[in-house]
């Protein structure tokens, strides 16, 4: 290797050095050595086999993970337990500009209510969306219990692209769940409120609150929720709680929970009893069943009226048409899980010890034979326990939520108060199998466990208490997400992970395979619209623009390791509007931009366009810099923004050098540049003897090489153009940055030459 290609290699190759030695202390103990060294078993050990993951090693599924107060969605790996994201929905998220940049904030601000910023989000449910049934991998939806909302993440991109708020409720809790063909997605509300913004007293509670649960049509081939075309139905003010939708025989049909059908209202600190004892006297609240085939059968007829710019369905017009069915479910009830194949419910109650399984078939004989023990107090048809139950499983103490085996009639349901998973078999009613947990499940998730036809292999524990499970770090512990094992008869507790963002109601998996996100956007894209952004900005065409609008529009790039402009100018009280385009190609290389003092932090990826609009109130000098380490010369990544004092004159001169240069330093520099030339030549020549056009990885390194060393040619004629006149100042500085943009060809290339040799590639003629 000469001289320059190993300066080159140096610098571009980052600074691995060393790491032979590690390997070396490694290699030293034996297993048995570690073993002991560390107090594991066997049994630790093959729980280890099953987690661990080789560097540069997948995992099997991704699991996407409700963020709980954070507002956010985490996506982890399964079975190796690593985080892999935080997707910013409810909540700005700085590192990837989520609620920083314009186009950003405009999502989040769908989310107002009342023109007000929410800048949290409660999230309990994530679903996938389906294509009969299954998972397709196209889109996440999470909702918002605190302020009733849903949220769509593309899972092209994994952001958040819409916020919807629902127009009726004040709560939510029984969203996201999807109907098989992602034709709608629920959501129920929880705390029952009056459906107008304005005061209500609870005197009026039973004639004016209001539960209800929305049916939000998704557009498929826009990828957004349409509340044009969703409908919501008006119901008791029951408390709803989970929902789940229909599938197979009970395809058209939702499910939604509820839990306090006393109608009760509290209101301790006036000496009534609280809202726990008045929520828990019956024996029973009731299932609700609504056939939303139907109603939006009705919708598309004209025949449902609208409210508040959405789809009402009045209780009595529900009940009319048939739309609507109350069965009695165990006492404060909490998951309802419709199964695989769509024959039968499983509904648990907090506060009984039984797991209820309901047949549809049954339910549907009552609905069909008009068969009812009696109405409610809105006139809404009750069918009778008897008529609509498969049977009962003694499974623990507070059981919550269900989940289906790939296995037909093996379920596995989280029993809260005992701390354990019991696994048993719903249509012989028998329990096969109990395992301990740390400590009080809430929910639990089997691999595409909500899919029609569930994969089994692990489950997930999300754990309400971690106590005693890691290092202490202070009165608030992380959540604990505990892995099982579930491919035999008898579970195995595999591994622990700690969740320190906020408490995960619920999380869905996902076979990794049916993903295939992108790693570049389309060149000036807007990603959360999901099309060209108007400020998309090619190379050599950034400017700045003083708009109609009254604002300094700055049309700029970034590309490794520069930001243009590099300086900008404005007035005191001008509004500056940043637009930047980033215009790598490869893979990962994110650009970010902070400004000083202006709350200004991008996050662009390869082929982004982001904006950033702020009042420049008063004069001064803040610097801006790129703030992701992008390259050996990220930290030269910078610029100033200039805020002038109104009137400011400037004064002569111009911008005095700190270093002189002569003749002899611009012959050294040149000749650097041919040396590095040379090299560049005998990579390029590596690349284009071999195919390299079977790799679009390979491709997309070459056009930005192909790119920079445009640049760099552009930069070349510059310094000799100065050379000749002897201007040997600007003539060293350019061929300066003529070498800046060869060592950046050099990385892509050396990147694409051990792609290619890592992956195999085959030499062409
Ligand atoms: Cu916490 Cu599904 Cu909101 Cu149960 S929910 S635990
Ligand atoms: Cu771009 Cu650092």
């Amino acid at each position: 290797m000469n001289n320059s290609l190993k300066r080159v290699s140096a610098l571009v190759m980052g600074f691995g050095i060393g790491l032979g030695a590690a390997t070396n202390a490694w290699s030293q103990s034996s297993l048995e050595e570690v073993m002991k060294d560390r107090g594991l078993t066997q049994k630790d050990l093959l729980a280890a086999a099953k987690t661990y993951t080789p560097t540069g090693g997948r995992d099997e599924y991704l699991a996407f993970s409700s963020g709980g107060q954070s507002g956010q969605v985490i996506v982890y790996g399964i079975p190796s337990m690593r985080i892999l994201k935080y997707i910013g929905v409810f909540t700005p998220e700085p590192w990837q500009g989520y609620g920083f940049d314009d186009e950003s904030k405009a999502v989040l601000a769908q989310g107002r209510i009342h023109g007000k910023d929410i800048n949290f989000g409660d999230t309990h449910h994530p679903a996938f969306s389906e294509t009969k049934g299954e998972y397709n991998g196209r889109y996440l939806f999470i909702n918002d219990k605190a302020n009733p909302r849903l949220a769509v993440i593309d899972l092209h991109d994994f952001e958040t692209k819409q916020i919807v708020v629902n127009p009726f409720m004040k709560s939510e809790h029984g969203g996201a769940f999807v109907t098989p063909n992602t034709e709608y997605v629920m959501e129920a509300a929880q705390y029952a409120a009056p459906f107008e913004d304005e005061f209500v007293p609870l005197e009026e509670f039973n004639e004016k609150y209001r539960g209800a649960v929305t049916y939000w049509k998704f557009d498929d081939k826009k990828g957004r929720l349409d509340p044009e075309m969703s409908f919501t139905f008006e119901l008791p003010p029951y408390s709803q709680d989970l929902s789940d939708a229909g599938k197979g025989p009970s395809m058209g049909w939702g499910f939604t929970n509820s839990f306090c059908s006393e109608r009760y209202v509290g209101g301790i600190e006036r000496g009534r009893p609280p809202f726990e004892a008045g929520c828990s006297q019956k024996d029973t609240d009731f299932l609700h069943v609504t056939n939303w085939k139907k109603a939006a059968e009705l919708v598309a007829a004209g025949k449902v009226k609208k409210s508040k710019g959405s789809y009402m369905i009045p209780m009595d017009q529900a009940v009319k048409e048939g739309l609507l069915y109350l069965i009695p479910e165990p006492k404060s009830p909490h998951g309802v899980d419709v199964s695989p194949d769509g024959t039968h419910i499983i509904v648990s109650g907090k506060l009984d010890s039984h797991a209820w399984v309901y047949s549809w078939d049954k339910i549907q004989k009552a609905i069909k034979n008009k068969k009812f023990e009696g109405k409610d107090p809105y006139g809404i048809p009750i069918i009778a326990m008897k008529d609509a139950l498969h049977t009962q499983v003694q499974v623990g103490l507070g059981p919550l939520h269900t989940q289906y085996d790939a296995k037909k009639c093996v379920v596995y349901t989280s029993i809260y108060v005992d701390s354990m998973v019991t696994k048993w078999d719903y249509c012989e009613g028998k329990v096969l199998d109990q395992l301990h947990i740390h400590y009080n499940i809430g929910h639990l998730v089997a691999m595409e466990g909500d899919s029609v036809s569930p994969d089994g292999k692990y489950l997930v524990s999300l754990n309400k208490l971690a106590i005693d499970r890691f290092n202490p770090v202070g009165p608030l512990h992380p959540q604990n997400h505990q892995l099982i094992d579930i491919s035999g008869d008898k579970m195995q507790l595999l591994y622990d992970m700690p969740l320190p963002l906020g408490e995960p109601h619920y999380v869905v998996a996902i076979k990794a395979d049916k993903l295939k996100p992108a790693v570049r956007y389309k060149s000036g894209w807007n990603s959360r619209t999901d099309s060209k952004s108007p400020y998309k900005t090619r190379a050599g065409r950034e400017k700045v623009v003083r708009g109609e609008d009254g604002v300094v529009h700055v049309y700029g790039t970034v590309i490794r390791s520069h930001i243009t402009p590099e300086i900008i100018e404005v007035e005191e009280g001008e509004t500056v509007s940043i637009h930047l385009t980033n215009l790598e190609r490869a893979e990962d290389e994110t650009h970010g931009f902070a400004l000083y003092s202006q709350n200004v932090n991008l996050s662009i990826e390869p082929g982004k366009t982001v904006s950033a609009t702020f009042k420049a109130e008063r004069a001064g000098v803040f610097p801006y810099y790129c703030t992701e380490f992008c390259s050996a010369l990220h930290l030269e990544m910078q610029g100033y923004l200039l805020v002038k004092p109104k009137g400011y004159v400037a004064k002569a001169g111009k911008i005095q050098e700190g270093t002189k240069y002569t003749q002899a330093d611009y012959d050294k520099q040149v000749k650097t540049n041919v040396d590095t030339q040379a090299v560049i030549n005998s990579v390029v020549g590596f690349i284009t003897s071999h195919n390299y056009k079977d790799f679009p990885e390979v491709v997309a390194l070459v056009e930005d090489a192909t790119d920079q060393l445009g640049f760099a040619e552009e930069a070349k004629k510059k310094s000799e153009t100065f050379a000749s006149k002897g201007d040997y100042q600007n003539a060293t500085l350019w061929a300066g940055q003529w070498w800046q943009y060869q060592v950046k060809t050099a990385d892509l290339g050396l990147r694409a030459k051990t792609f290619l040799e890592e992956h195999g590639a085959k030499k062409v003629k």
